[in-house]
């Protein structure tokens, strides 16, 4: 039976979305799917933080969700957060969200469940924009909205 979680994602101005994940067993790719709205035209970083915590807003929800002790990159790169999902790309005020990860779980010590979805103002550069934040955030600019992943039906 395959394993379902949601996230509500809200910030402060105006921008929200709803992702949905699946995944067929525990070692399967994750399939996420879903939108935002509200946010400028062009790509946006999004990735999993490590904290199921908004006590502060998007704040609290800590850096990128990273286990393995990697550095910042891109999805498709070996060394990368587990949290790293690079970029959605937004148009006329919604971003489709279709993204199929193969390193981030719905189980065991990969499990993003109880855990942040940040969407930011900025894109990502995946590690390769020579900033002093390339390698840690990919200089991803401010959270614009987030939410907690959570399991559902
Ligand atoms: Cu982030
Ligand atoms: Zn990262």
């Amino acid at each position: 039976m395959s394993i379902k979680a949601v996230c509500v994602m809200k910030g402060d101005r105006d921008v929200s979305g709803v992702i949905h994940f699946t995944q067929e067993s525990p070692t399967k790719p994750v399939k996420l799917t879903g939108e935002i709205r509200g946010m400028a035209d062009g790509k946006h970083g999004f990735h999993i933080h490590e904290f199921g915590d908004n006590t502060n807003g998007c704040t609290s929800a800590g850096p990128h969700f990273n286990p393995d002790n990697k550095e910042h990159g891109a999805p498709t790169d070996e060394n990368r957060h587990v949290g790293d999902l690079g970029n959605v790309d937004s148009s006329g005020g919604i971003a489709n969200v279709n993204i199929e990860d193969k390193i981030i779980n719905l189980t065991g010590p990969h499990s993003i469940i109880g855990r942040t979805v940040v969407v930011h103002a900025d894109i990502d550069d995946l590690g390769k924009g020579g900033h002093e934040l390339s390698k840690t955030t990919g200089n991803a600019g401010s959270r614009l909205a987030c939410g907690v992943i959570g399991i559902t039906k």
